[in-house]
């Protein structure tokens, strides 16, 4: 085995904003432990040992090829001995003990389970495991338990909205969204966001962005895309949440925050004959009814907060949690999904485009597609 280190490890950023991370992953036999492990510890709220493990895997997954040995990454960021250590095992032995301990966990499979229902987050699961329930049957049936509407949707599209959803799938939500916001305002600006926007095959949710060119006419706008996605008859759920945006309060830099432009979390039925590919298809046999659920996420800010918006939204989160940290440590700069506050100059820098904030951080832009970190 060579061992040398590639060439390109020397000068490895500790920040996922200065690394180009596209959604080819070498190293994934070692980052798909690292983020179980991320996820172990965020349910034991040892936040510390979660994010450590969250930037190991992030550093893993810039690199241009497989690490074979422990030596290939001396002088990597952001690598500790506990890192190491998992790798180590993965290297000796092809698969880490601790991992597989903590997948035979009874809590942490409970809370795995639990939190992959939509509407319901760690906190829900926490309190429903202690009460000794385990499956989601049990959820259902414990008279007990009140959900609330979002994990009443969750529960009742459970099995489509837990399937991945496919590029195609997204294009064809995408189709579906534009046509109805342009039907609405045929100048409005719409963006795909998320993970498909950084060129993912398959996705959680599908995320847009839409915003109107003239400032204030965008206050309405949801609310009509609602409504007409209801009279389309595609409308499974609608969470939607008004915006409480406020220029004077800037910058929030409330970092792992929710940002405070209007939005809507949507469950959409999108017909199997929309999707290209699937055409006449009937892939699962099982499966008769034409038609699965998505989630779709649209956000809807300022034309003037647009590109603020769009760079928190675009993620990966690992990629924003960094341009935050990045921005704050080496430029005393405050960035969050509303704006970019200089603390020198005592000012907020505007920009219309993602180029503009990579520029103001005095960082080389890094492309969506390069920014799977
Ligand atoms: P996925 O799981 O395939 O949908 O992956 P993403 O990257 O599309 O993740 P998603 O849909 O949860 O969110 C899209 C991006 O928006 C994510 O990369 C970071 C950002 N974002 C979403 N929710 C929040 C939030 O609550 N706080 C912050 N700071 N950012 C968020
Ligand atoms: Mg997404």
């Amino acid at each position: 085995v060579n061992c040398s280190p590639p060439t390109a490890v020397a000068n490895v950023s500790q920040y996922a904003c200065q690394r180009r991370t596209t959604t080819e992953n070498h190293n994934k036999i070692f980052t798909d432990v690292m983020e179980e492990l991320a996820e172990s510890s965020e349910f034991n709220e040892s936040k510390g040992p979660c994010l450590a493990f969250r930037q190991a895997a992030s550093v893993l997954k810039s690199l241009p090829s497989a690490v074979h040995c422990l030596k290939a990454i001396q002088g990597l960021p952001c690598l500790g001995e506990h890192t190491k250590a998992v790798m180590e095992e993965i290297l000796t032995f092809g698969r880490s003990f601790k991992v597989e301990e903590i997948r035979c966990d009874e809590r942490y499979q409970a809370l795995k389970l639990f939190t992959s229902v939509f509407g319901v987050g760690p906190k829900t699961a926490e309190k429903w495991y202690r009460r000794g329930l385990r499956s989601l049957q049990e959820i259902l049936t414990e008279p007990n338990i009140q959900l609330n509407r979002m994990q009443r949707a969750g529960f009742l599209y459970y099995s489509d909205i837990s399937k991945a959803v496919s590029k195609a799938e997204a294009k064809a939500v995408g189709c579906i969204i534009e046509e109805t916001v342009h039907w609405i305002a045929p100048d409005a600006i719409l963006a795909l966001t998320g993970g498909f926007r950084r060129g993912k095959e398959y996705g959680h949710d599908v995320d847009f962005l839409l915003t109107m060119p003239e400032m204030g006419k965008e206050e309405g706008l949801l609310l009509h895309v609602i409504d007409r996605l209801k009279d389309q008859g595609i409308l499974l759920y609608c969470d939607y949440q008004g915006s409480t945006f406020d220029v004077s309060k800037l910058p929030s830099c409330r970092f792992e925050d929710m940002d405070c432009f209007q939005k809507c979390f949507l469950i959409l039925r999108l017909e199997q004959g929309q999707v290209e590919g699937e055409r006449g298809l009937q892939r699962d046999p099982g499966d008769s009814r034409g038609w699965r659920a998505v989630r779709v996420d649209l956000v809807a800010p300022p034309v003037d907060r647009y590109a603020f918006a769009l760079l928190g939204w675009t993620g990966s989160r690992q990629f924003g949690r960094d341009l935050r940290t990045f921005a704050q440590k080496e430029r005393q700069m405050l960035l969050d999904n509303h704006a970019l506050y200089d603390k020198t100059k005592k000012l907020c820098l505007l920009a219309t485009t993602e180029e503009d904030i990579f520029a103001h951080l005095g960082l080389e832009y890094v492309e969506p597609w390069q920014r799977n970190a």
